[in-house]
């Protein structure tokens, strides 16, 4: 049997949960989460993944745990905004925990159309919220994944810690920042139990080729422009996923409810060092591909409206109430995710072509 770690809720206590609602699960983390609890062997419930499927949700990510999961994995095409669908999920699925994922998330796409993100980061949070009062008798936990952006941007020097003071600058982070507070207010008003988390850039498989990481690999392998926005010095802190996930299960087994916790991967990184790596690892991986070395294909382009120049994270409250660090440095989770993309030929071909749209449309409409 393996022993029980010791844990803020006491030695030996961790929450159980039997039906846990993901909200995004098709998504890229969402999909990876629920995965990485299928491999929890002391996980022996249900995951009910409640999704919208936008152009962000791929059921192809987590097409090969319907098949082994069957029994235990359930999949709805929702929208979190509809209280009435998501509402009869949560009483007939006889959901006890909920984690919530679903969200627009690209800053870019922010910036040209706010709507969405209003829409479903903010309405949508709200609606899972008054639905989690609603069944507050079968509601355990309600944990809601969120992001370092909502403090705005560092200088030079400082790390993010749970406490430093919101300061959005993007609709997509204002948006985030508006459902942290409204998590906050149903804790502190209704005595929902929730957690939240604020974690930094992730990175890792089934991640949508429109954020850096992704984009930059199949544009190079593609022999097509590396854009790297403004001079290439803003900093992000990066995460490889599966730590990211490791890390929202250990808070929604033990962490304190009521409570904000940093996800982080002590890893800072310049734009242009994040590129030039990517560069140096494909022009290693295949020496005569006809695009090395790839570095000449890095463009300076106009800069993101906005830009926050600088995020850093300090997890220790993580790491001391838990035990929580991440597993991966940047260079094994860098590896692995180029590796992935390399090899995963059909997942990015249906991906870039849009395939996989119609294939939705072709199975639930649109
Ligand atoms: P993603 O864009 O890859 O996936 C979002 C998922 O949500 C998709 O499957 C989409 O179909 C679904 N969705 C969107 N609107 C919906 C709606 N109205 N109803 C139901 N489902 C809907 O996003 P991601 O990168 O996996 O991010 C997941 C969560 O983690 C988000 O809340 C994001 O803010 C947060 N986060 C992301 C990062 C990152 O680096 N990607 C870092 C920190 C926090
Ligand atoms: O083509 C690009 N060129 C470029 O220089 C893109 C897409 C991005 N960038 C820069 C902008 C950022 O400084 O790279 C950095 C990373 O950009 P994104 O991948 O778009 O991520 P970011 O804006 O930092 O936000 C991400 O991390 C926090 C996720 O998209 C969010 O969902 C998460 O909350």
């Amino acid at each position: 049997m393996v022993p029980l770690k010791k844990n803020s809720l006491g030695v030996g206590t961790m929450r159980q949960f039997n039906n846990i609602l993901v909200t995004g699960g098709c998504g890229f983390i969402g999909s990876n989460f629920i995965r990485f609890i299928f491999e929890d062997s002391e996980f022996s419930g249900r995951i009910i993944n409640a999704d919208k499927l936008t152009y962000a949700g791929n059921p192809e990510n987590i097409e090969d745990l319907e098949n082994k999961f069957n029994h235990r994995y359930f999949f709805f095409r929702e929208d979190i905004c509809n209280k009435k669908t998501i509402g009869d999920i949560i009483k007939k699925m006889k959901i006890d925990a909920v984690c919530h994922f679903a969200a627009e998330s690209h800053v870019d796409r922010s910036i040209a159309e706010p709507d969405a993100f209003i829409k479903t980061n903010i309405n949508g949070t709200f609606n899972l919220l008054e639905l989690a009062r609603k069944h507050r008798d079968q509601i355990k936990l309600f944990h809601h994944v969120s992001t370092d952006e909502v403090y705005g941007s560092l200088g030079e020097t400082g790390l993010f810690t749970e406490t430093t003071p919101y300061c959005p600058s993007s609709p997509y982070s204002a948006s985030k920042a508006a459902s942290d507070h409204l998590v906050q207010a149903y804790a502190a008003t209704y005595g929902l139990p929730v957690t939240i988390s604020n974690c930094s850039n992730n990175y890792g498989p089934y991640q949508f080729p429109e954020k850096l990481i992704p984009l930059i690999i199949l544009n190079a392998l593609g022999g097509k422009c590396l854009p790297v926005y403004g001079d290439g010095k803003n900093i992000r802190d990066w995460l490889y996923v599966t730590d990211h996930c490791c890390a929202v299960w250990e808070i929604m087994k033990a962490g304190r409810t009521g409570e904000t916790y940093n996800i982080g991967g002590r890893c800072e990184k310049k734009n242009i060092d994040v590129v030039n790596t990517i560069c140096s690892i494909l022009n290693d991986i295949d020496p005569d591909d006809k695009n090395n070395p790839h570095e000449k294909l890095i463009e300076f382009v106009k800069d993101r409206p906005g830009h926050d120049l600088r995020y850093a994270i300090d997890f220790s409250k993580l790491e001391n109430e838990l035990g929580w660090t991440p597993e991966e440095t940047f260079e094994t989770g860098l590896e692995k995710t180029i590796r992935w993309y390399v090899d995963n030929t059909r997942w990015v071909e249906r991906v870039k072509s849009g395939e996989y749209l119609k294939w939705v449309e072709m199975h639930y409409g649109k």
